[in-house]
Protein backbone atom coordinates (compact mmCIF):
# COMPACT_ATOMS: atom_id res chain seq x y z
CA UNK A 1 0.00 0.00 0.00
CA UNK A 2 1.36 3.88 -0.86
CA UNK A 3 1.13 6.50 1.66
CA UNK A 4 -2.67 8.42 1.45
CA UNK A 5 -0.84 11.50 1.58
CA UNK A 6 2.54 11.69 -0.30
CA UNK A 7 5.84 12.29 1.85
CA UNK A 8 6.31 15.26 -0.29
CA UNK A 9 3.69 17.15 1.38
CA UNK A 10 5.59 17.08 4.25
CA UNK A 11 8.91 19.53 4.26
CA UNK A 12 10.78 17.20 7.10
CA UNK A 13 10.02 13.62 5.33
CA UNK A 14 11.00 15.73 1.79
CA UNK A 15 13.60 16.73 3.24
CA UNK A 16 14.97 13.22 4.53
CA UNK A 17 14.20 10.41 2.21
CA UNK A 18 15.99 7.79 4.03
CA UNK A 19 14.50 9.13 7.22
CA UNK A 20 11.44 6.35 8.34
CA UNK A 21 8.97 7.94 10.60
CA UNK A 22 6.99 5.35 12.84
CA UNK A 23 6.07 7.49 16.09
CA UNK A 24 3.03 9.01 15.24
CA UNK A 25 1.36 7.69 18.11
CA UNK A 26 3.84 10.55 19.80
CA UNK A 27 3.12 13.25 17.18
CA UNK A 28 2.96 13.62 13.84
CA UNK A 29 4.85 15.42 11.10
CA UNK A 30 3.36 18.91 9.80
CA UNK A 31 2.20 18.93 6.00
CA UNK A 32 2.89 22.25 3.63
CA UNK A 33 -0.79 23.11 4.36
CA UNK A 34 -0.75 23.20 7.58
CA UNK A 35 2.70 25.46 7.87
CA UNK A 36 1.16 27.12 5.17
CA UNK A 37 -1.76 28.34 7.20
CA UNK A 38 0.21 28.66 10.28
CA UNK A 39 2.47 31.29 8.49
CA UNK A 40 -0.47 33.26 6.36
CA UNK A 41 -2.07 33.40 9.54
CA UNK A 42 1.03 35.56 11.43
CA UNK A 43 2.14 37.41 8.18
CA UNK A 44 -1.76 38.86 7.23
CA UNK A 45 -3.97 38.67 10.34
CA UNK A 46 -1.97 38.50 13.60
CA UNK A 47 -3.32 40.33 16.35
CA UNK A 48 -4.82 40.11 19.89
CA UNK A 49 -8.14 38.47 19.44
CA UNK A 50 -11.30 39.84 21.55
CA UNK A 51 -9.37 43.27 23.02
CA UNK A 52 -8.58 45.71 19.77
CA UNK A 53 -11.15 48.00 18.22
CA UNK A 54 -9.45 47.94 14.74
CA UNK A 55 -9.72 46.21 11.79
CA UNK A 56 -6.93 43.84 12.47
CA UNK A 57 -7.63 42.04 16.12
CA UNK A 58 -11.32 41.73 14.41
CA UNK A 59 -9.84 39.93 11.35
CA UNK A 60 -7.60 37.70 14.17
CA UNK A 61 -10.94 37.10 16.25
CA UNK A 62 -13.08 36.10 12.91
CA UNK A 63 -10.21 34.01 11.90
CA UNK A 64 -10.03 32.01 15.64
CA UNK A 65 -14.12 31.74 15.68
CA UNK A 66 -13.83 29.77 12.30
CA UNK A 67 -11.16 27.44 13.44
CA UNK A 68 -13.44 26.51 16.05
CA UNK A 69 -16.19 25.98 13.72
CA UNK A 70 -13.99 24.17 11.61
CA UNK A 71 -12.82 22.01 14.58
CA UNK A 72 -15.81 21.34 15.88
CA UNK A 73 -17.51 20.57 12.28
CA UNK A 74 -14.94 17.80 11.91
CA UNK A 75 -15.55 16.19 15.09
CA UNK A 76 -19.39 16.19 14.57
CA UNK A 77 -19.71 18.92 17.74
CA UNK A 78 -22.81 20.74 16.24
CA UNK A 79 -22.37 23.67 19.37
CA UNK A 80 -18.95 24.92 18.78
CA UNK A 81 -18.83 27.27 21.55
CA UNK A 82 -18.29 23.51 23.67
CA UNK A 83 -14.96 22.98 21.80
CA UNK A 84 -12.79 24.66 24.62
CA UNK A 85 -8.88 24.92 22.80
CA UNK A 86 -6.40 24.21 25.23
CA UNK A 87 -2.78 22.84 24.88
CA UNK A 88 -3.67 19.10 24.24
CA UNK A 89 -4.96 16.49 25.91
CA UNK A 90 -3.30 16.49 28.74
CA UNK A 91 -4.52 20.21 29.69
CA UNK A 92 -8.19 19.18 28.79
CA UNK A 93 -8.10 16.06 31.21
CA UNK A 94 -6.40 18.49 34.16
CA UNK A 95 -9.15 20.69 33.50
CA UNK A 96 -11.74 18.50 33.70
CA UNK A 97 -10.59 16.79 36.88
CA UNK A 98 -9.67 20.56 38.30
CA UNK A 99 -12.98 22.09 37.21
CA UNK A 100 -15.92 19.47 37.38
CA UNK A 101 -13.64 17.26 39.70
CA UNK A 102 -13.19 19.74 42.23
CA UNK A 103 -17.05 20.88 42.26
CA UNK A 104 -18.68 18.00 42.34
CA UNK A 105 -16.17 14.91 43.92
CA UNK A 106 -16.31 14.76 47.78
CA UNK A 107 -15.40 12.38 50.68
CA UNK A 108 -16.41 8.56 50.00
CA UNK A 109 -17.38 9.48 46.18
CA UNK A 110 -15.84 6.93 43.68
CA UNK A 111 -13.73 7.73 40.60
CA UNK A 112 -13.08 4.79 38.17
CA UNK A 113 -10.52 4.79 35.73
CA UNK A 114 -9.06 1.58 33.35
CA UNK A 115 -5.54 0.13 34.18
CA UNK A 116 -4.82 0.94 30.42
CA UNK A 117 -4.48 5.00 30.69
CA UNK A 118 -1.97 7.35 29.53
CA UNK A 119 -1.00 9.17 32.85
CA UNK A 120 -2.70 12.39 31.27
CA UNK A 121 -5.92 10.23 32.31
CA UNK A 122 -4.82 8.47 35.34
CA UNK A 123 -2.31 10.74 37.85
CA UNK A 124 -5.71 14.02 37.90
CA UNK A 125 -8.06 11.47 38.64
CA UNK A 126 -5.71 9.73 41.45
CA UNK A 127 -4.59 13.10 42.35
CA UNK A 128 -8.01 14.33 42.86
CA UNK A 129 -9.11 11.28 44.72
CA UNK A 130 -6.34 11.89 47.26
CA UNK A 131 -7.31 15.55 47.85
CA UNK A 132 -11.03 14.69 48.13
CA UNK A 133 -10.93 11.52 50.13
CA UNK A 134 -12.66 9.93 46.88
CA UNK A 135 -12.31 6.19 46.64
CA UNK A 136 -9.79 5.79 43.30
CA UNK A 137 -10.87 2.24 41.61
CA UNK A 138 -9.35 0.78 38.64
CA UNK A 139 -10.97 -1.68 35.62
CA UNK A 140 -8.80 -4.49 34.63
CA UNK A 141 -8.54 -4.95 31.04
CA UNK A 142 -10.10 -8.12 29.17
CA UNK A 143 -8.29 -10.90 27.36
CA UNK A 144 -8.38 -8.61 24.40
CA UNK A 145 -6.86 -5.37 25.68
CA UNK A 146 -9.85 -3.34 26.30
CA UNK A 147 -11.62 -2.19 29.01
CA UNK A 148 -13.40 -5.50 31.12
CA UNK A 149 -17.19 -4.33 30.74
CA UNK A 150 -17.96 -6.57 32.82
CA UNK A 151 -16.00 -5.81 35.50
CA UNK A 152 -16.61 -2.33 34.97
CA UNK A 153 -20.38 -2.85 35.00
CA UNK A 154 -20.27 -4.42 38.39
CA UNK A 155 -17.53 -1.28 39.91
CA UNK A 156 -20.31 0.90 39.56
CA UNK A 157 -22.47 2.16 41.97
CA UNK A 158 -24.33 5.24 43.21
CA UNK A 159 -21.12 6.83 44.89
CA UNK A 160 -19.65 6.78 41.25
CA UNK A 161 -19.22 10.39 39.99
CA UNK A 162 -16.66 9.74 36.98
CA UNK A 163 -15.35 7.19 34.65
CA UNK A 164 -12.55 8.33 32.75
CA UNK A 165 -10.89 6.06 30.14
CA UNK A 166 -9.25 5.96 26.64
CA UNK A 167 -10.90 5.88 23.47
CA UNK A 168 -7.64 4.44 22.01
CA UNK A 169 -4.77 2.34 23.72
CA UNK A 170 -1.12 4.62 22.84
CA UNK A 171 0.58 1.03 23.60
CA UNK A 172 -2.13 -1.39 22.50
CA UNK A 173 -3.36 0.30 20.06
CA UNK A 174 -7.13 -1.25 21.47
CA UNK A 175 -10.55 0.58 20.73
CA UNK A 176 -12.52 0.92 23.84
CA UNK A 177 -16.95 0.61 22.76
CA UNK A 178 -17.02 4.64 23.67
CA UNK A 179 -20.53 4.85 23.42
CA UNK A 180 -21.30 1.23 25.59
CA UNK A 181 -19.19 2.86 28.18
CA UNK A 182 -20.71 5.94 28.05
CA UNK A 183 -24.17 4.21 28.51
CA UNK A 184 -22.33 2.14 31.61
CA UNK A 185 -21.29 5.67 33.45
CA UNK A 186 -24.54 7.64 32.89
CA UNK A 187 -26.74 4.86 34.14
CA UNK A 188 -25.81 5.45 37.33
CA UNK A 189 -25.53 9.08 37.13
CA UNK A 190 -21.37 9.32 36.39
CA UNK A 191 -19.68 12.13 33.95
CA UNK A 192 -17.87 10.04 31.11
CA UNK A 193 -14.91 11.38 30.18
CA UNK A 194 -13.06 9.82 27.16
CA UNK A 195 -9.33 10.63 26.44
CA UNK A 196 -9.24 10.87 22.45
CA UNK A 197 -5.60 11.99 22.40
CA UNK A 198 -5.36 8.22 19.89
CA UNK A 199 -8.53 8.37 18.90
CA UNK A 200 -9.49 11.71 17.08
CA UNK A 201 -6.44 11.24 14.70
CA UNK A 202 -7.31 7.91 13.72
CA UNK A 203 -10.60 6.92 13.56
CA UNK A 204 -14.09 8.65 12.40
CA UNK A 205 -15.22 10.65 15.46
CA UNK A 206 -18.83 12.20 15.72
CA UNK A 207 -18.93 13.60 19.31
CA UNK A 208 -23.07 13.90 18.88
CA UNK A 209 -23.19 10.47 18.44
CA UNK A 210 -20.58 9.05 21.51
CA UNK A 211 -22.74 9.62 24.42
CA UNK A 212 -19.51 11.01 26.41
CA UNK A 213 -19.58 14.21 28.67
CA UNK A 214 -16.54 15.32 27.51
CA UNK A 215 -13.57 14.28 24.33
CA UNK A 216 -10.17 15.65 25.06
CA UNK A 217 -7.57 15.75 21.60
CA UNK A 218 -4.23 16.63 20.74
CA UNK A 219 -4.08 18.81 17.88
CA UNK A 220 -0.25 17.80 17.26
CA UNK A 221 -1.13 13.91 16.50
CA UNK A 222 -3.50 14.77 14.05
CA UNK A 223 -1.20 16.76 11.61
CA UNK A 224 -1.69 20.02 13.54
CA UNK A 225 0.76 22.73 15.42
CA UNK A 226 2.00 21.39 18.81
CA UNK A 227 0.36 23.62 21.62
CA UNK A 228 -3.17 23.01 20.38
CA UNK A 229 -5.70 21.14 21.53
CA UNK A 230 -9.48 20.37 22.20
CA UNK A 231 -11.49 19.51 25.10
CA UNK A 232 -14.98 18.73 23.48
CA UNK A 233 -17.97 19.06 25.86
CA UNK A 234 -21.44 18.51 26.62
CA UNK A 235 -23.50 22.34 27.26
CA UNK A 236 -25.13 21.55 29.86
CA UNK A 237 -22.07 20.33 32.05
CA UNK A 238 -19.57 23.23 30.85
CA UNK A 239 -22.04 25.59 31.87
CA UNK A 240 -22.25 24.28 35.38
CA UNK A 241 -18.43 24.23 35.24
CA UNK A 242 -16.40 26.86 37.36
CA UNK A 243 -13.52 28.46 35.36
CA UNK A 244 -9.95 26.22 35.56
CA UNK A 245 -7.86 29.36 34.94
CA UNK A 246 -8.58 32.82 35.62
CA UNK A 247 -7.49 36.29 33.97
CA UNK A 248 -8.01 37.56 30.90
CA UNK A 249 -11.04 37.24 28.45
CA UNK A 250 -12.49 34.45 31.36
CA UNK A 251 -14.54 37.28 33.19
CA UNK A 252 -18.02 38.54 32.56
CA UNK A 253 -17.44 41.62 35.21
CA UNK A 254 -14.71 42.32 37.96
CA UNK A 255 -15.64 43.82 41.07
CA UNK A 256 -13.98 44.58 43.91
CA UNK A 257 -15.01 41.55 46.20
CA UNK A 258 -15.88 39.24 43.51
CA UNK A 259 -16.53 38.42 39.87
CA UNK A 260 -19.00 37.11 37.20
CA UNK A 261 -18.12 35.24 34.09
CA UNK A 262 -18.02 35.00 29.93
CA UNK A 263 -20.21 33.16 28.55
CA UNK A 264 -18.61 30.12 27.09
CA UNK A 265 -16.11 29.18 24.95
CA UNK A 266 -14.45 32.15 26.84
CA UNK A 267 -15.24 30.84 30.61
CA UNK A 268 -12.73 28.08 30.24
CA UNK A 269 -10.07 30.28 27.90
CA UNK A 270 -8.62 32.34 30.07
CA UNK A 271 -5.61 34.51 28.43
CA UNK A 272 -4.75 35.09 25.54
CA UNK A 273 -5.57 32.31 22.98
CA UNK A 274 -3.34 30.45 20.85
CA UNK A 275 -4.99 32.03 17.52
CA UNK A 276 -2.29 30.29 15.08
CA UNK A 277 -2.05 27.18 16.61
CA UNK A 278 -6.27 27.10 15.78
CA UNK A 279 -5.80 28.16 12.60
CA UNK A 280 -3.28 25.69 11.89
CA UNK A 281 -5.63 22.57 13.05
CA UNK A 282 -8.24 23.68 11.51
CA UNK A 283 -6.00 23.41 8.23
CA UNK A 284 -5.42 19.95 9.64
CA UNK A 285 -8.95 18.90 9.79
CA UNK A 286 -9.46 20.55 6.71
CA UNK A 287 -7.03 17.93 4.91
CA UNK A 288 -7.88 15.02 6.67
CA UNK A 289 -11.69 15.85 5.80
CA UNK A 290 -10.45 15.93 2.30
CA UNK A 291 -9.17 12.83 2.35
CA UNK A 292 -11.86 11.00 4.80
CA UNK A 293 -11.08 9.72 8.54
CA UNK A 294 -12.57 5.81 6.86
CA UNK A 295 -9.69 5.83 4.56
CA UNK A 296 -7.07 6.96 6.93
CA UNK A 297 -8.30 4.13 9.35
CA UNK A 298 -8.37 1.57 6.42
CA UNK A 299 -4.93 2.99 5.45
CA UNK A 300 -3.46 2.17 9.21
CA UNK A 301 -5.22 -0.88 9.37
CA UNK A 302 -3.40 -2.39 5.92
CA UNK A 303 -0.21 -1.25 7.46
CA UNK A 304 -0.79 -2.59 11.22
CA UNK A 305 -1.65 -5.97 9.96
CA UNK A 306 1.28 -6.09 7.66
CA UNK A 307 3.53 -4.70 10.54
CA UNK A 308 1.66 -7.27 12.90
CA UNK A 309 2.40 -10.31 10.41
CA UNK A 310 5.77 -10.27 9.80
CA UNK A 311 7.18 -8.95 13.17
CA UNK A 312 5.04 -12.00 14.68
CA UNK A 313 6.75 -13.91 12.40
CA UNK A 314 10.71 -13.25 13.14
CA UNK A 315 11.08 -15.75 16.50
CA UNK A 316 11.73 -14.29 19.74
CA UNK A 317 9.34 -11.38 18.80
CA UNK A 318 6.25 -10.71 20.90
CA UNK A 319 3.56 -8.29 19.82
CA UNK A 320 1.21 -6.58 22.45
CA UNK A 321 -2.34 -6.38 22.18
CA UNK A 322 -5.51 -7.46 20.18
CA UNK A 323 -5.41 -9.19 16.45
CA UNK A 324 -4.83 -6.29 14.08
CA UNK A 325 -8.11 -5.43 12.54
CA UNK A 326 -9.34 -4.77 16.12
CA UNK A 327 -6.67 -2.11 16.42
CA UNK A 328 -5.86 1.19 15.84
CA UNK A 329 -2.09 1.83 13.83
CA UNK A 330 0.01 1.09 16.70
CA UNK A 331 2.04 -2.38 17.62
CA UNK A 332 3.93 -2.82 20.26
CA UNK A 333 6.24 -5.39 21.05
CA UNK A 334 9.64 -7.12 22.66
CA UNK A 335 12.33 -8.78 20.55
CA UNK A 336 13.44 -11.77 23.71
CA UNK A 337 15.28 -10.31 26.01
CA UNK A 338 16.93 -6.78 23.92
CA UNK A 339 15.85 -3.96 26.27
CA UNK A 340 13.37 -1.77 23.78
CA UNK A 341 15.97 1.69 23.94
CA UNK A 342 18.69 -0.79 22.59
CA UNK A 343 16.33 -2.11 19.65
CA UNK A 344 15.55 1.63 19.38
CA UNK A 345 18.73 3.02 19.38
CA UNK A 346 19.98 0.13 16.73
CA UNK A 347 16.92 1.13 14.57
CA UNK A 348 17.73 4.72 14.71
CA UNK A 349 20.92 3.56 13.22
CA UNK A 350 19.35 2.96 10.16
CA UNK A 351 17.21 6.05 10.58
CA UNK A 352 14.01 4.17 11.77
CA UNK A 353 12.37 6.38 14.37
CA UNK A 354 10.39 4.12 17.09
CA UNK A 355 9.62 4.98 20.62
CA UNK A 356 11.13 2.41 23.16
CA UNK A 357 9.72 2.70 27.34
CA UNK A 358 6.77 2.77 29.26
CA UNK A 359 4.74 5.36 26.98
CA UNK A 360 3.56 6.95 29.89
CA UNK A 361 1.55 4.20 31.24
CA UNK A 362 3.26 2.71 33.71
CA UNK A 363 0.20 0.75 35.33
CA UNK A 364 -0.21 -1.17 32.12
CA UNK A 365 2.80 -1.79 31.75
CA UNK A 366 2.92 -3.57 35.30
CA UNK A 367 -0.31 -5.17 34.32
CA UNK A 368 1.91 -6.32 30.94
CA UNK A 369 4.69 -7.48 32.95
CA UNK A 370 7.02 -5.37 31.53
CA UNK A 371 9.13 -2.59 32.19
CA UNK A 372 9.34 -1.21 28.43
CA UNK A 373 8.06 -2.02 25.31
CA UNK A 374 9.20 -0.84 21.66
CA UNK A 375 6.26 1.04 19.49
CA UNK A 376 6.40 1.56 15.92
CA UNK A 377 3.22 3.61 14.93
CA UNK A 378 1.44 4.87 11.59
CA UNK A 379 0.08 7.47 10.12
CA UNK A 380 -0.87 8.56 6.58
CA UNK A 381 2.79 9.32 5.34
CA UNK A 382 3.95 6.20 5.99
CA UNK A 383 3.88 2.83 3.47
CA UNK A 384 5.11 -0.85 3.07
CA UNK A 385 8.78 0.49 2.80
CA UNK A 386 8.50 1.69 6.08
CA UNK A 387 7.79 -1.81 7.70
CA UNK A 388 10.26 -3.22 5.38
CA UNK A 389 12.92 -0.91 7.07
CA UNK A 390 11.37 -1.98 10.52
CA UNK A 391 11.64 -5.52 10.44
CA UNK A 392 14.87 -5.36 8.84
CA UNK A 393 16.42 -3.19 11.67
CA UNK A 394 14.49 -5.60 14.34
CA UNK A 395 16.59 -8.75 12.58
CA UNK A 396 19.91 -6.99 12.80
CA UNK A 397 19.69 -6.23 16.44
CA UNK A 398 18.42 -9.92 16.97
CA UNK A 399 21.25 -10.47 15.10
CA UNK A 400 23.79 -7.65 17.23
CA UNK A 401 22.77 -9.45 20.41
CA UNK A 402 22.55 -13.06 19.10
CA UNK A 403 20.37 -15.78 19.81
CA UNK A 404 21.36 -16.21 23.59
CA UNK A 405 18.77 -13.55 24.44
CA UNK A 406 16.26 -13.99 22.09
N1 LIG B 1 -3.58 10.31 26.24
C1 LIG B 1 -3.07 9.42 25.39
C2 LIG B 1 -3.81 8.16 25.11
C3 LIG B 1 -1.85 9.70 24.76
O1 LIG B 1 -1.35 8.81 23.90
C4 LIG B 1 -1.18 10.90 25.03
C5 LIG B 1 0.17 11.21 24.46
C6 LIG B 1 -1.78 11.81 25.91
C7 LIG B 1 -2.98 11.48 26.50
C8 LIG B 1 -1.17 13.14 26.21
O2 LIG B 1 -1.18 13.96 25.09
P1 LIG B 1 -0.44 15.37 25.10
O3 LIG B 1 -0.52 15.83 23.69
O4 LIG B 1 -1.19 16.25 26.03
O5 LIG B 1 0.96 15.10 25.56
N2 LIG B 1 0.89 10.08 24.10
C9 LIG B 1 2.18 10.01 23.75
C10 LIG B 1 2.77 8.82 23.36
O6 LIG B 1 2.18 7.74 23.27
N3 LIG B 1 4.08 9.03 23.09
O7 LIG B 1 4.33 10.32 23.31
C11 LIG B 1 3.16 10.94 23.73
Amino acid sequence: MSALIDRDEFPLLARAPELVYLDSAATTQKPRAVLDALRAYYEHDNANPHRGAYALSARATERYRAARERIARFFGLADADCAIFTRGTTEALNLVAASWGRANVGAGDEIVVSGAEHHANFVPWQQLALERGARFRICELAPDGRIDLDQLRAMLGPRTKVVAFHHVSNVLGTINPVREIAELAHGVGALAVCDGAQGAPHLPVAFDQLGVDFYALSGHKMLGPMGIGVLLGRREVLERMPPYMMGGDMIEFVHDDRSTWNVLPHKLEAGTPNVGDAVGLAAAAELLDAIGMDRVRAHEQALVRTAYERLSAIEGVHVYGPAPDARSGVVSFTVGDVHPHDLATILDARQVCIRAGHHCAQPLMRRLGVAATARASFYVYNDESDIDALVAGVRTAKELFGHATV
